[in-house]
């Protein structure tokens, strides 16, 4: 017969502290507990502490000169598809995203520490650059003059604005979120859409509980309660 202890019903990730090398939280976990001697069920509350090792990191990566290269419901959705790829091929949770017309924020969290995020957000780029110049040359060949480089002999075409971009930690949960929100944010503040959640090609939706989405999100950011109709 099992006694005291009758199960672990919810929990529920409550509160955030500093950290230097990792995100802490605590969880709420609501445990049911049965009297023994009554037989009466009642519930006890209590705070575990827990740690997700590692840092959140946001990235950004801009067209080549800003130029409104991801414009196209083609081109987002090649960029959304290399999301996906990236994800299969690394160990890596992916918490936000938003592709803009010219620039691409992503919100990831790398499970193993040892991730190289530069090569990675490289396969994202070579992924979406190689099909969308393809694109580009078929459908708008007027692009192909802007975006190509001569060096020396070489020719080039370039999708993405070269180097490496700009990225950052994120250490506090509270800071996450904030983050997070700010990335859906992107294209209301550009008056694209009036709602974080009407634009398509982002998370937003998918925090929403609106379904389906390009992209499923991992559910593993702290503090969030996901909506799962
Ligand atoms: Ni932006």
């Amino acid at each position: 017969m099992c006694r005291g202890v009758a199960g672990l019903l919810a929990w529920q990730i409550l509160i955030m502290c500093h950290g230097q090398d990792a995100i802490r939280c605590w969880k709420q976990l609501s445990m049911r507990i049965r009297d023994p001697e009554t037989g009466r069920s009642y519930f006890q509350k209590r705070l575990r502490r827990y740690e997700v090792a590692g840092h959140a990191r946001e990235l950004t990566f801009s067209c080549y000169h800003r130029y409104p290269l991801l414009s196209s419901a083609q081109t987002r959705q090649w960029s959304v598809e290399a999301l996906a790829t990236a994800r299969r091929a690394w160990p890596l949770d992916l918490w936000a995203y938003v592709t803009m017309p010219e620039h691409v924020h992503l919100l990831v969290f790398p499970r193993d520490a040892a991730v190289q995020l530069g090569q990675l957000v490289g396969k994202i780029k070579e992924e979406v650059a190689r099909r969308a110049i393809a694109y580009l040359a078929e459908q708008a060949p007027h692009w192909l003059p802007r975006i190509t480089v001569r060096q020396g002999e070489r020719v080039r075409r370039r999708f993405w604005q070269p180097g490496g971009g700009y990225d950052r930690n994120v250490v506090q949960v509270g800071a996450l979120h904030q983050m997070i929100d700010y990335i859906h944010a992107n294209p209301v503040r550009r008056s694209l859409v009036a709602k974080p959640e009407d634009w398509i090609w982002s998370s937003a939706r998918w925090y929403a509980g609106i379904r389906p989405v390009p992209l499923e999100m991992d559910r593993t950011v702290p503090m969030y309660h996901y909506v799962t109709r």
